[in-house]
């Protein structure tokens, strides 16, 4: 019983399909190709959402600090992502890597973590576009009601579980809806627009900063490292290294780059310099933004769902037009990365389907579409249930954690791999192992003891609902099983 729990999928093997899917990008990219896909999928909510509470909450204008941390850890990860992904392309993602390398059980866990990671994704990104769309809107005079417009439970370490007086967000589960219908209709070309999305992301930062450089007041990075607060997490020290928790959704997304392996020229050269490069470039980008934001209004202040509007709003009304581009172009942003994360939970749901862990309609293609209905129909119900109730920060924290979880068993994956398998041809190969791949996982169980209890709990309860799932469902109609029992 023990040794079918952990059966592995071969690494050739006529069950296991090649991933043609991901084929739709051209082939042949170059590391600047590489580059640009990274940061469009990278940019997003962290840094236009999240950026605010973490600083206001924890880290102060020591935020910056935080990014970089949390930037190294993903360094680590992104190396051992483009080795797995080089060396087992098929679609799933670290599911499939953990399939291969790790056996059925681990690789449930992960799938089903990543469910969590890109369901909770997509709907943080759509409740901080609602906290922008509310402030664009209010700019032009119409004020939406708050009681239809923002999450009625709110979490904080002193209250616990509060009620905010709203009922549901309907702006945030709108644009769910909205990018659900895009799916279901099989505009997956829809995806590769997120890499025309770069230029629009980095002018708008571009434009942030230089508006903002005359109005920073440097009072307000005094002191830069506030004193703690007398609590592990909340300001001086160990503030940061919380902050990193939180702010690490803000790079979540350059694993895309890692698993275009296949489509890169040169993946031994190329992908690294993708993986490094959008990660290079997207944390000098957040220090930047993070400085001046912190720098125009003080961190107390930026506790918001749009903190990069108060930051504008504060800058007074002869700016008007510029803030409101900047809002618009915000919205397309973070459009754009939702739509990714939803993307990518129905080609999960679609492997997850197809290898038997999850029942068959999550692998049914529509006929005529060929997009799987079902999936994307789940995909979108739930995460517009989620996008609707919870707060970006609570749904945020739970992405971050889930992933530091799923980046700790890739690179776990990245050393089992070598050991098992030393004679498979690795397009990239991880230098300094075992050191990298430790140095990853010892950094991301770290990073995960810096989240506050109120995560790990929801991490716990989401693990054990996929162990149950596993376990009445999952086990008894596991391909790879009747593969093997046959
Ligand atoms: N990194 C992505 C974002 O910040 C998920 O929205």
């Amino acid at each position: 019983m023990g040794k079918r729990l952990f059966l592995r999928k071969p690494l050739k093997a006529d069950f296991v399909e090649i991933d043609d899917e991901h084929h739709g990008l051209k082939r042949g990219l170059s590391a600047v190709q590489l580059v640009s896909i990274g940061i469009g999928a990278i940019i997003g909510a962290g840094i236009f959402v999240i950026t605010g509470k973490a600083a206001a909450e924890y880290a102060g204008p020591a935020i910056l600090l935080s990014f970089v941390l949390a930037s190294i850890i993903c360094a680590f990860a992104g190396l051992c992502y483009a080795e797995l992904s080089s060396l087992i392309p098929i679609a799933g993602g670290s599911y499939s890597y953990s399939y291969v390398a790790l056996g059925e059980l681990p690789a449930w866990i992960i799938g089903w973590s990543v469910t969590a990671q890109y369901l909770f994704s997509a709907s943080t990104v759509a409740a901080g576009w609602s906290g922008y769309f509310k402030s664009f809107l209010k700019d032009w005079g119409i004020v939406l009601s708050d009681t239809f417009s923002s999450a009625p439970f709110h979490y904080s370490v002193d209250a616990g579980w509060t009620l905010t007086g709203s009922i549901i967000d309907i702006p945030a589960m709108l644009l769910i809806l909205c990018l659900g219908l895009l799916i279901a209709v099989g505009i997956r070309a829809a995806a590769h627009f997120t890499s025309a999305m770069v230029l629009i992301k980095l002018a708008t930062i571009a434009l942030f900063i230089i508006i903002g450089v005359p109005h920073i007041h440097p009072e307000n990075w005094s002191p830069f490292i506030p004193e703690n607060a007398g609590r592990f997490g909340e300001f001086g020290w160990t503030g940061i290294l919380r902050g990193a928790g939180l702010v690490f959704f803000a790079y979540i997304g350059f694993d895309t780059v890692a698993t275009l392996a296949q489509d890169a020229k040169n993946p031994q050269k190329d992908l690294p310099k993708g993986i490094l490069g959008s990660l290079g470039i997207c944390t000098l980008a957040y220090i930047v933004v993070s400085f001046i934001l912190t720098g125009v209004v003080s961190y107390k202040l930026l506790n918001v769902p749009d903190p990069i509007s108060v930051a504008l709003d504060a800058m007074g009304p002869s700016y008007f037009w510029v803030v409101s581009i900047v809002k618009v172009a915000i919205l397309a942003g973070l459009s754009s990365v939702a739509l990714v994360q939803l993307l990518g939970q129905t080609r999960l749901f679609l492997a997850l389907g197809k290898d038997g862990l999850l029942p068959k309609p999550f692998a049914e293609l529509h006929h005529r579409r060929k997009s799987p209905i079902i999936a994307t129909v789940i995909a979108t119900i739930v995460a517009m249930f989620l996008s609707g109730l919870f707060p970006v920060d609570i749904l945020g924290q739970l992405v971050s954690m889930v992933t530091l979880f799923i980046f700790a068993t890739v690179c776990l994956g990245v050393w089992i791999l070598r050991h098992t398998h030393p004679e498979f041809h690795r397009p990239f190969k991880v230098p300094f192992v075992p050191w990298i791949p430790l140095a990853g996982i010892i950094t991301c169980l770290a990073q995960m003891t810096m989240l506050p209890a109120v995560t790990w709990v929801q991490l716990i309860i989401w693990l054990i609902l996929g162990f149950a799932l596993y376990f009445t469902y999952s086990i008894r109609h596991s391909k790879i099983r009747q593969h093997h029992d046959r």
